[in-house]
């Protein structure tokens, strides 16, 4: 009797305060985690054949629980003659050879549920192999699996030479078309020749590549990061009096008929039904969202503007992907940028995305280079600042954590499709993907800790033996404990729910501030080798005094030292967290 009188009148206005004094929304798992992306073949060899593998990511998964990271995004790792390193898919349900067995990855997600993190898949709809059983059949006439690829007719030439069907370009150079005897057509490949495109306006594939993602949720995986999804639709060539029609020249930044970039995608890129696809399989995640109460979460890969890139969230009526990816530390920026552009950049997403949504940051991935060499060896705790401490979730490449450089790769040692394709022992490294690919550096040990074998399928990086886990976890001052602390920081309100500002001071000194009820933050990244003495009253109510939360690796401060907020010294490439006190 006492307990039913007493608790409505006492219960309900204290539940009633504290939804009022917090003023917060409740967050799913994804939207405050950190994303921690593996490239299995670099991560971990478990079997000393000089590649990566499931095992090696089951046995280093503690080190992701270590770093405070709470999911986990694998590239593929799915049956491929691995002409793009697994970006060709021979079999959506199996797991490649090399990194081990169907076993091998349901322990992999039993040992990441009882760590609690969570795996997120690579999801690669644009394309399939040409090695799969699936491109076998269409060769062989089976009807059904025919109409999975693209198919058109070549030209034949005043001279009795037979052409492809028109000039679409491949992304890694070269005619997107590629002629198969067996059944006297051209295939579209808008990647490499190994990669045939699958014919989204056949139903069957639709239906096919939805059950690629009900297999994989069924094994319990928390969601999938999307590849290349700009180029899942081509014009319809119906339209088109039944033949894909030309593209005309962009007329920008290359003269080489054979480059990507020569010409206008308008018929290969961005088109309208590639954001419903996205919807319907936002629809698939939701089927098993609701099943079992685990949000499952969409990443979608888009390099294009912000206003491309807000269309995959939804169009109002349907959603899309949870994170379309925000590249613009990847794309905009680099060591050479001001503290203006900087701040530009970061804006941009932030300005245009829909007022309910959350902005995602990443710096790195296995497609460009690395933190360290894009910007500085100097700015890899500025960056990680950065990523870690706006609004919005956070995705880590594997190894910028610890400041990993890009490694040298010989052209005689180039595998990169990317780099080969350029035909050009000279220049393909700016081209090749291979230098962020390196394996990851654990330790001091042979082939840094990676393998004990003695040949790993790409070159160790130079300087191992001092930028690795091993060393970084041992000294109190590395690169790996402020990454650390910067993940447990970011689970305080101020940074979890707190409004953002930013400014640059001048030209080399970006800051920015977090603030959440009662509690302010203040991050200051200078991106040159010059000092500063900064009034950081330009913040509205930041006044008094402010303490070192976290500092860059050669921060000539103490973390406690604490600094009058109207002259903050800053030394030449400093980055800090500064609390005010
Ligand atoms: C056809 O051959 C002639 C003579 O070799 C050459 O000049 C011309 O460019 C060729 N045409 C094409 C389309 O390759
Ligand atoms: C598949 O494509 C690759 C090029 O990406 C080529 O080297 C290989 O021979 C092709 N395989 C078959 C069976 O056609
Ligand atoms: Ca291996
Ligand atoms: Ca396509």
């Amino acid at each position: 009797m006492f307990v039913f009188r007493i608790a409505p009148i006492f219960i309900l206005p204290a539940l009633f305060l504290l939804a009022f004094a917090s003023d917060v929304k409740e967050l799913e798992w994804w939207e405050t985690t950190i994303f921690y992306q593996i490239y299995p073949r670099s991560f971990m060899d478990s079997d000393g054949d000089g590649i990566g593998d499931l095992k090696g990511i089951t046995s280093k998964l503690e080190y992701l629980k270590e770093l405070g990271v709470g999911a986990t995004w694998l590239s593929p790792m799915f049956q491929s003659p691995m002409y793009d390193f697994g970006y060709d898919i021979a079999d959506f349900y199996d797991v490649h050879d090399e990194y081990g067995t169907m076993e091998d990855f349901d322990n992999l997600m039993a040992k990441a549920k009882e760590l609690d993190i969570k795996i997120v898949l690579d999801f690669v709809p644009n394309h399939g192999s040409n090695e799969s059983v699936w491109f076998e059949e269409a060769l062989r006439g089976h009807e059904k699996y025919y109409d999975y690829f693209m198919w058109e007719d070549g030209i034949m030439d005043e001279n009795g030479t037979l052409r492809p069907p028109n000039n679409w370009n491949s992304v890694f150079r070269k005619s997107a078309w590629e002629y198969r005897e067996e059944v006297g057509k051209y295939y579209l490949h808008q990647f490499v020749i190994g990669q045939p495109d699958f014919n989204y306006r056949n139903p069957e594939v639709v239906e096919e590549m939805k059950n690629v993602l009900r297999f994989w949720f069924e094994k319990g995986v928390a969601g999938f990061r999307v590849d290349a999804i700009s180029h899942l639709f081509e014009v319809d060539k119906e339209k088109f009096g039944g033949r894909y029609p030309d593209e005309p020249l962009s007329g920008d930044s290359t003269d080489d008929p054979e480059n990507y970039n020569y010409l206008d995608h308008i018929y290969t890129k961005d088109l309208d039904e590639t954001y419903d696809m996205v919807y319907q399989w936002r629809e698939v995640f939701e089927e098993y969202s609701k099943k079992d109460g685990l949000e499952r979460v969409m990443m979608t890969e888009s390099y294009g503007s912000p206003q491309v890139t807000m269309k995959y969230f939804g169009d109002g009526e349907r959603d899309g992907s949870h994170m379309p990816f925000n590249f613009v530390l990847i794309s905009d920026v680099n060591g050479d940028s001001s503290a203006a552009e900087i701040k530009y950049a970061l804006d941009k997403f932030l300005t245009f995305k829909p007022i309910d949504k959350l902005a995602n940051w990443v710096a790195g991935n296995h497609d460009n280079n690395r933190v360290a060499s894009r910007f500085s060896p100097m700015l890899v705790d500025g960056v990680n600042m950065i990523v870690l401490l706006l609004p919005g979730i956070a995705v880590t490449y594997m190894g910028e954590e610890i400041g990993m450089v890009d490694g040298y790769v010989s052209w005689e040692d180039t595998v990169d499709p990317s780099g080969c394709n350029t035909d050009d022992p000279i220049n393909y490294v700016s081209a090749s993907r291979d230098p962020e690919r390196t394996p990851f550096q654990w330790s001091s040990e042979k082939n840094a800790g990676f393998s004990t074998g003695d040949k790993t399928w790409l070159p160790v990086a130079e300087g191992y033996e001092t930028l690795n886990v091993e060393v970084q976890r041992t000294v109190e001052r590395s690169h790996l404990n402020i990454y650390k602390t910067l993940a447990k920081l970011r689970a305080e309100p101020a940074f979890r729910h707190g409004r953002y500002e930013s400014v640059a001071f001048n030209s080399d000194v970006f800051a920015f501030r977090r603030w959440h009820d009662g509690e302010t933050y203040i991050v200051i990244i200078n991106l040159r080798d010059v000092t500063y003495d900064i009034d950081l009253t330009y913040f509205d109510n930041v006044l008094g005094d402010l303490e070192v939360v976290v500092n860059s690796l050669d921060s000539p401060k103490t973390v406690g030292d604490v600094f009058e907020v109207s002259a903050v010294p800053v030394a030449g490439y400093e980055g800090m967290v500064l609390k005010l006190i």
